[in-house]
């Protein structure tokens, strides 16, 4: 097959394919399925300082073009991926491992937890969770966004990235870019998370499909695509500096192609990867290269970020 490796923050990666952050990722044998399979990289289920059970069920439910999920952030505890961390075989792949602490306090509590543990995992801190009840989203408070960034920057000695919810205005791409642009430890960007607080609505039982937050959930799937390439392109191009990494609405090699096209360094698949399992990978990686090949392209760098205006 077509070569797909390529680089990110100077790392060899096999693809620029790794799963999302809370998609098959929240136990160890998960995270072995994930490392055992033809991903170019990998990441945890967001954790907190403390395990937690998440949102009563239905908390996940697949619609007609994507998904709307309130999981509410189910997972082990941090020290529970601490320990992954330090078993993971990073010549296999690299691991991110992401960090949804539920104050700023707790935040700081574990990036120095990771620091002191020495692992070579790459943090990133979730900014954009839509589905605690009673918490609003970090990424839409920007006074908020600077200050965990400014803290995090002086609590944690390396580069570390951040993932954002999707944005709907110019002039917040300005805002926002302007923010991470302040900090030079902000390696990578991983746009976007779920939409947040959509509602979909069965007809026949007139009720809604989820059950936390009256219904309210974070979309993903086919239904974000166009926003999640907005994002991508638009942080892009606002981050010099910084590497992309794009999530949102990939099922098909041609996805993929869009989201390097864009300006992504490396393409996180959710949705799909929850209807269809770690396979997805190898499927995405062949309809990747046909499609390079069909392009005339023998490398990722010869197009990634090259998309074109009119
Ligand atoms: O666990 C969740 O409900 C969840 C999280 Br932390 C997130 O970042 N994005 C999402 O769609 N769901």
């Amino acid at each position: 097959m077509l070569d797909l490796s390529t680089f990110f923050l100077g790392r060899p990666l096999a693809a620029p394919l790794m799963n999302a952050s809370g998609v098959w990722c929240n136990v160890t044998n998960q995270l072995n399925a994930l490392a055992k399979s033809e991903a170019g990289a990998m990441v945890t289920k967001s954790c907190t300082l403390v395990r937690r059970d998440g949102n009563p069920e239905p908390r996940y439910h697949t619609l007609s073009m994507g998904s709307i999920n309130s999981m509410g952030l189910p997972n082990e505890g941090h020290l529970y991926y601490l320990d992954y961390a330090q078993q993971h075989d990073y010549e296999n792949k690299p691991l991110f491992f992401s960090v949804a602490g539920l104050t700023l306090d707790d935040n700081l509590t574990m990036v120095a937890q990771i620091q002191d543990a020495y692992t070579p995992a790459m943090v990133e801190i979730n900014l954009s969770c839509p589905n605690v009840p009673g918490k609003a989203q970090i990424g839409y408070d920007f006074e908020a966004l600077d200050v965990i960034l400014a803290e995090i920057s002086s609590a944690y000695a390396r580069p570390f990235g951040v993932k954002l919810p999707p944005y709907f205005d110019i002039a917040h791409f300005d805002e926002v870019a302007e923010i991470l642009n302040r900090y030079d430890k902000v390696a990578f960007v991983t746009c976007i998370n779920s939409i947040g607080n959509g509602l979909m609505i069965d007809i026949n039982s007139e009720t809604v499909l989820i059950k936390p937050k009256q219904g309210f959930g974070g979309i993903g799937g086919e239904y974000v695509l166009p926003t999640a390439l907005a994002n991508v392109n638009a942080f892009y191009r606002r981050c010099p500096e910084k590497s992309i990494i794009g999530c949102g609405g990939v099922s098909t090699g041609e996805h993929v192609f869009m989201h390097l096209l864009a300006g992504a360094s490396i393409v996180q698949v959710g949705t799909a990867l929850y209807e269809e399992g770690v396979d997805i990978f190898a499927r995405l990686k062949i309809e990747l290269a046909r499609i390079m090949q069909q392009k005339g392209y023998q490398k990722i760098e010869e197009y990634q970020g090259k998309l074109k205006t009119i």
